[in-house]
């Protein structure tokens, strides 16, 4: 078998996704996601200017060999954009591997380990009461593990919090806007949250964090202390991890687990945090370069007693979210998937066989990640100019968002 051509596709179905079509004299295709949110034209012009040319002839069964060429071969290595073009080789590869030999992927990644992959939704409000109901919906919709985000006292709008009644989504049409950011204010009101929610949902229920790398690594651990009597899941990204070792204080503070990674490219963003246990679950999803290193990096992983947790905002498209979830299944150290749903008009231009019920989700059983792309309704909504927000602090500061 052999590769004829590779097509990428710039898309606006309610949000941007680069998609990327490989075709094979047989006739099989594979699709990959090559989105990176607010910088998608990169990934797009990397593919087809300086991916697309060197796979043309190419046997497509060698994910390895293709894999290794990309990274190593290009001599620059890692970065966003290079391992989200990367990864939508990889997981198009993966694809058509699994179709030209009539098995859904999570039967060439160690077949199924459970029966289904446990998932965590968003429950996003203005206020602790808008908080609280909405983890009283995803109950009722019978998820066990919601993620719990809320509108800081004094500040505007903040990470994880819609503008208006529309379901919340980061990026935004035009340029990006600037939000005002308290670590003290926030620090004073999440424990409140928590106690709030505990207090009207019970123990039960699975309850996540996402800090959004907001955090020095002693606020951090003031935070994860705080957060004990509510036994969280999770918290998430509680600081930026380019210092790895900044963790250690984090860790040396608090049990309450540690999950990083959704921005991280390749294992050595993780290397110290997996080698020294100093996180509990790992973030990372396919656009870290795809389906070939995230194998790896999850082995690495389970010797140290880290699970896996991979991201799964709307900005990775139905095609991630497809393959991650052959992914989940079938990984021994699984420990929750995220799960955004996609708008109606998103799920229209790929059309999957991935299913929700009572809180897990299931992979496709046809042949393949089993999603699919629309390339006719994809040319109806052309690329929009969108990107995510930034922050500052009260006095100006630029500070992460
Ligand atoms: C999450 C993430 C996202 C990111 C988004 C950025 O945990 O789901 O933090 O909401 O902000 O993926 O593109
Ligand atoms: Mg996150």
């Amino acid at each position: 078998m052999k590769i004829v051509d590779a097509k990428v596709f710039v898309c606006c179905p309610g949000r941007n996704f680069v998609t990327l079509k490989i075709v094979t004299d047989e006739g099989i295709y594979g699709l990959g996601d090559g989105t990176l949110n607010g910088r998608e034209l990169a990934v797009a012009s990397y593919l087809s200017d300086h991916i697309v040319p060197c796979l043309i002839g190419r046997d497509p069964f060698q994910t390895e060999d293709i894999w290794q060429y990309l990274y190593r071969g290009a001599y620059w290595r890692k970065g966003p954009v290079t391992m989200t073009a990367i990864a939508a080789v990889d997981v198009a590869l993966w694809d058509i591997k699994a179709k030209a030999l009539s098995t859904p992927l999570y039967n060439l990644l160690g077949g199924k380990s459970r029966t289904g992959v446990m998932v965590y939704g968003h429950a996003n409000g203005k206020t602790i009461a808008e908080t609280i109901d909405e983890v009283g919906r995803h109950v009722e919709c019978r998820y066990l593990a919601v993620r719990a985000q809320c509108g800081i006292p004094g500040l505007g709008g903040t990470y994880g919090v819609a503008a208006g009644r529309e379901p919340y989504e980061p990026a935004q049409k035009g340029l990006p806007s600037e939000q005002a950011w308290s670590s003290e204010k926030y620090l004073q009101f999440i424990p409140t949250l928590f106690a709030e929610l505990r207090k009207s949902h019970g123990d039960d229920v699975h309850l996540l964090h996402d800090v959004h790398h907001r955090l020095t690594p002693i606020q951090a651990a003031r935070l994860g202390k705080a957060l004990e009597p509510f036994h969280l899941f999770w918290m998430e990204d509680p600081v930026a991890a380019e210092l790895q070792e900044g963790f250690r204080i984090i860790r040396q503070h608090t049990t309450t687990p540690v999950a990083v990674g959704e921005i991280f490219d390749t294992v050595w963003d993780a290397r110290t945090l997996i080698a020294e246990q100093l996180i509990d679950y790992l973030r990372m999803s396919l656009r870290g370069g795809g389906l070939t290193p995230l194998k790896k990096i999850a082995a690495f992983a389970e010797m140290h007693h880290v699970h896996t947790g991979c991201h799964g905002a709307t900005d990775l498209s139905p095609i991630t979210m497809g393959a991650a979830l052959h992914f989940d299944i079938a990984v021994p150290n699984f420990g929750i998937q995220e799960y955004m749903p996609h708008a109606n008009v998103t799920l229209d231009v790929f059309p999957h066989g991935y299913r929700f019920a009572d809180g897990y989700l299931y992979p496709a059983d046809t042949p393949g990640h089993g999603v699919d792309f629309n390339e006719t309704l994809a040319a109806k909504f052309p690329y929009e100019r969108a990107y995510l927000p930034v922050s500052r602090k009260l006095d100006g500061t630029l500070w992460n968002w």
